[in-house]
């Protein structure tokens, strides 16, 4: 059976959702850079393997990422799922996993890369607003796209109230995502994904409506 890993920070909402869809792969660890991640208790109560590389810990970017793909591998996963994940990951350490690493970033690619997002678009004045999930390559929040999902931003929109609106989203699309990866029907083709015997939406979210 293939095994996936997943690195979070905080909440771990999108990693609550992951293990929740039940994947066809086995979660084999959750690994936080933050100890106080409140992710962590989450997974370990359901009896999955948690661990900590605090960044906190460690002189420079390189010798975080070294540790943390040790860590990483000892598990040996197929899939390296980032949910929620807030530390840059240098060339090195992109490159191990290249092919089999994924991020749930929230905005439309490329618009909005970086943090900040729902801020972001809300003084951008965006209409249609949303998440991608993509690859992760050496740049950050630029790698093959494999899935996105839209939500209209509304009158008034808080940046909390945009955020719950795209996170919904989040989880629905980062399962998707994931499952596809794992069930081998995902290939990336001149660095653009391809999906096997994927349905085609129709329809527009046109947003405001009159
Ligand atoms: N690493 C690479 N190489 N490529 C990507 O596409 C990555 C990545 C690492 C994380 C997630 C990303 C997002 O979805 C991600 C994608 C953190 C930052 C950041 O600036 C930016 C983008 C993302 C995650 N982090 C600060 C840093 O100095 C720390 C911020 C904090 O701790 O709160 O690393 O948006
Ligand atoms: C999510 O909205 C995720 O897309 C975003 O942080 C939130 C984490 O929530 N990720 C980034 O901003 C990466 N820089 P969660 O911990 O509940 O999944």
């Amino acid at each position: 059976m293939k095994s996936y890993v997943i690195l979070i920070s905080g909440r771990g909402s999108n990693m609550q959702a992951l293990i929740a869809a039940q994947l066809p792969g086995r979660c084999a660890a959750v690994i936080s850079n933050r100890p106080d991640a409140a992710g962590l208790a989450w997974a370990a109560a359901r009896g999955v393997p948690t661990a900590v590389v605090d960044h906190k810990a460690f002189a420079s970017r390189a010798a975080f990422d070294a540790a943390l793909a040790a860590e990483i591998e000892r598990h040996a996963p197929d899939l390296v799922l980032l949910a929620g994940f807030m530390r840059v990951l240098g060339q090195d350490f992109v490159k191990r996993f290249d092919g089999r690493m994924l991020n749930i970033h929230p905005s439309l690619l490329p618009s909005f890369p970086g943090l900040h997002t729902h801020a972001a678009a809300l003084a951008a004045g965006v209409k249609i607003h949303g998440c991608t999930v993509h690859f992760v390559t050496p740049s950050l929040d630029c790698g093959p796209i494999v899935v996105q999902a839209a939500v209209p931003v509304l009158p008034g929109d808080s940046e909390a109230a945009l955020a719950a609106r795209v996170l919904a989203q989040e989880h629905v699309v980062y399962a998707q995502a994931a499952r596809w990866f794992l069930e081998g029907r995902i290939a990336v083709i001149d660095g653009h994904v391809q999906l096997a015997g994927a349905a085609n939406a129709d329809g527009a979210l046109r947003v405001p409506l009159d």
